[in-house]
């Protein structure tokens, strides 16, 4: 086996909390038990040749395996799962099933939750962000509404844990700091079930140590 280097923000803005996207390839990693390295990089060099070599968008993270080089955590942590045991189920359905909870993750549930990021963060001292912001909230909610009833009280989205789990945990994550995820007591408890994971918790301090590292 290759080695496996990811790249991380050299300081993460979300205070250690998990939130920036290696989290979740080394989450996939641990889940099947692949060591890696980490290559930190500052926000100036993921704008610098070198980086938007491996990243055309200037982003992290990135995966590096041999002479292959990735982007986009949906397609790395999709990657991980093929060539290893312990992601994806082997029932040629299930599989394209848990598949498509990847995609759900990404494409379905985290594009209503960063637009909400973005006008907290990015938008907040706008004149019509007050107006607008509860509006945004609300298309966080559909989603959700409709996801929470889709699990009920099942432990996970389709039978075992699978990549289709780790992507939605992950995304989800990120909403808890506005209340809307614990207005879902199913989703919360799903999401502390992730987080409760002992690969969840390795991936977790390792990203930790690094934020505390260089603050
Ligand atoms: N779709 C891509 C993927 O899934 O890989 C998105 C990659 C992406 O947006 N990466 C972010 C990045 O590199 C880091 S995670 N941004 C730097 C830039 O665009 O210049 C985003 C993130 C940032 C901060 C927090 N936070 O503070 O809580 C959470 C998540």
């Amino acid at each position: 086996m290759m080695s496996i280097t990811i790249t991380a923000f050299e300081r993460s803005p979300d205070g250690g909390r998990g939130l920036a996207r290696d989290t979740r390839v080394r989450w996939a990693l641990e889940e099947v038990g692949q060591p890696y390295k980490v290559r930190l990089i500052s926000f100036r060099a993921m704008k610098e040749p070198a980086h938007l070599a491996l990243h055309p968008f200037g982003k992290i993270p990135t995966y590096e395996e041999g002479d292959l080089a990735l982007f986009e955590t949906g397609a790395i942590v999709f990657h991980i799962a093929e060539r290893h045991s312990g992601l994806l189920p082997n029932d040629p359905h299930a599989r394209a099933r848990a598949i498509t909870w990847m995609f759900a993750a990404v494409n379905t549930v985290e594009p209503p939750i960063l637009e909400l990021a973005n006008a907290k963060l990015l938008e907040g001292d706008k004149a019509w962000n007050k107006e607008r912001l509860p509006l945004v909230e609300e298309r966080v909610r559909t989603p959700m509404g409709q996801l929470s009833r889709h699990l009920g009280d099942g432990d996970w989205l389709d039978g075992a844990f699978s990549a289709g789990d780790l992507m939605m945990v992950h995304v989800l994550l990120r909403l808890r700091s506005s209340g809307i995820l614990d207005e879902y007591p199913n989703l919360a408890a799903y999401v502390a079930r992730g987080e409760a994971r002992p690969a969840y918790k390795r991936a977790f301090a390792a990203q930790l140590a690094v934020y505390k590292a260089s603050h």
